[in-house]
């Protein structure tokens, strides 16, 4: 099997969208580790997102998570961004940091509690209005610890409740991303802990109500496919957070615990007819660099995308569905598999290099001196890390 020029001049289509987070400093339950160069600022994070950008161009856009990458003045920070050849992306709520959201947000059992919650998203939505983002996604912390801590259906009530006050507020080419995750900070039950759940409360919303799918949100050996599948055939797969997980949600390099699960969930993609400039799925990066350095890390997981889903494109569709016809078992699996042992480095590297790309991202990026150059020139200040 040789690679297919013609499907691989597909990859144009794709767009990376980077977190802002992903550039700051970031750890585990146990200890933040802190890196040299490491961005004070979301104008720095900016910085570093338009890197990746550059040696892979395929990550257009950034998103942020308010209220991490506050600033005064949301139009400096868009302009910044388009000097630096980026747009701002997504714009994720935070609710689970704060004292007050300790027994839940959107959920909470306190109608003031609540309020503060909706406020916090009709904010968000107003910056939205300013970075000219799309996307509101909505990832809650929400859920109990022990059985009988408090009502699990009243606490649905009020989800929908509160997520059909933010609605209201979402734009006519906004939307509301929902993002489930099973377990995680609660552990006996979380308020949105799958797609089913998700799905319910968006289908309750409207049509500018989709679901965020992160990969690391699913209990060990979920087939995310299906549901990759599933949410595209319904029209309600909104965006990825895409990440590795080898046990939980450890927020990995995507594509590296398991990078034939993310060549079927880019053959889903393409399958469902998402692969495409003008699809409604952003596929977004959601990761934080604990130990390998950031912009490499992120440089390396839009390299894993792009592989992938470069392989996923040499499935020959036509001989596929004359197998499965045919009920030829074997043979539609050879052929799903020959597409993914197809080594499509070497041609990848020439697609970029006719892009007028580097050939080699990582290594480009490495040669150009740009962590060192940040690691003297960044001193003082407060390094960018969770919770700043
Ligand atoms: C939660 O684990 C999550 O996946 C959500 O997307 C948050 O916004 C993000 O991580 C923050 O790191
Ligand atoms: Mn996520």
């Amino acid at each position: 099997m040789s690679v297919n020029e013609a499907a691989l001049a597909n990859l144009e289509q794709l767009e990376i969208e980077v977190p802002s987070w992903a550039y700051g400093n970031t750890g585990t339950r146990f200890k933040v580790f802190p890196q040299p160069g490491v961005p004070r600022n979301p104008f720095e994070k900016i910085e570093d997102a338009a890197q990746v950008h550059k040696y892979t161009g395929l990550a257009p856009r950034v998103a942020l998570h308010i209220p991490w990458d506050k600033v005064d003045d949301y139009s400096q920070l868009s302009s910044f961004a388009a000097d630096h050849g980026l747009e701002l992306g997504t714009i994720n709520s935070n609710t689970f940091q704060d004292e007050l959201y300790k027994l839940g947000s959107l959920t909470h059992s306190d109608s003031k509690v609540r309020k503060r919650a909706i406020d916090h998203h009709l904010e968000c939505i107003e910056i939205m209005g300013k970075t000219g983002s799309r996307d509101l996604k909505i990832w809650l912390a929400d859920g109990t610890n022990y059985p009988g801590q408090d009502d699990m259906r009243d606490r649905q009530d009020r989800l929908a409740d509160s997520l059909g006050k933010i609605y209201e507020q979402i734009g006519p080419s906004q939307r509301l991303v929902l993002e489930y995750k099973f377990f995680e900070p609660a552990f006996y039950h979380t308020d949105v802990p799958d797609w089913g759940t998700a799905y319910a409360q968006v289908m309750a919303l409207g049509e500018r109500a989709v679901v965020c799918l992160d990969t690391g949100h699913h209990a060990p050996g979920t087939n995310i496919e299906f549901i990759v599948m599933q949410l595209l055939r319904l029209g309600k797969l909104g965006s990825f957070d895409f990440n590795s997980r080898f046990y939980a949600d450890d927020d990995l390099i995507v594509g590296a615990a398991d990078p034939f699960q993310l060549f079927r969930i880019m053959f889903e993609v393409i399958r469902g007819g998402s692969f495409d400039k003008k699809s409604n799925v952003t596929f977004m990066l959601d990761e934080g660099h604990n130990i390998e350095a950031k912009i490499p890390g992120q440089i390396r997981s839009v390299l894993n995308v792009v592989e992938m889903a470069a392989r996923a494109l040499m499935i020959d569709l036509g001989a596929l569905e004359r197998a499965q016809e045919a009920g030829d078992v074997m043979g539609a699996n050879d052929i799903f598999m020959d597409a993914f042992y197809l080594d499509v480095r070497p041609a990848l590297a020439q697609w970029r290099a006719g892009r007028g790309l580097a050939a080699d991202p990582m290594a480009e990026f490495l040669a150009s001196g740009y962590l060192a150059q940040i690691g003297e020139t960044r001193v003082g200040g407060n390094q960018a890390g969770w919770g700043a």
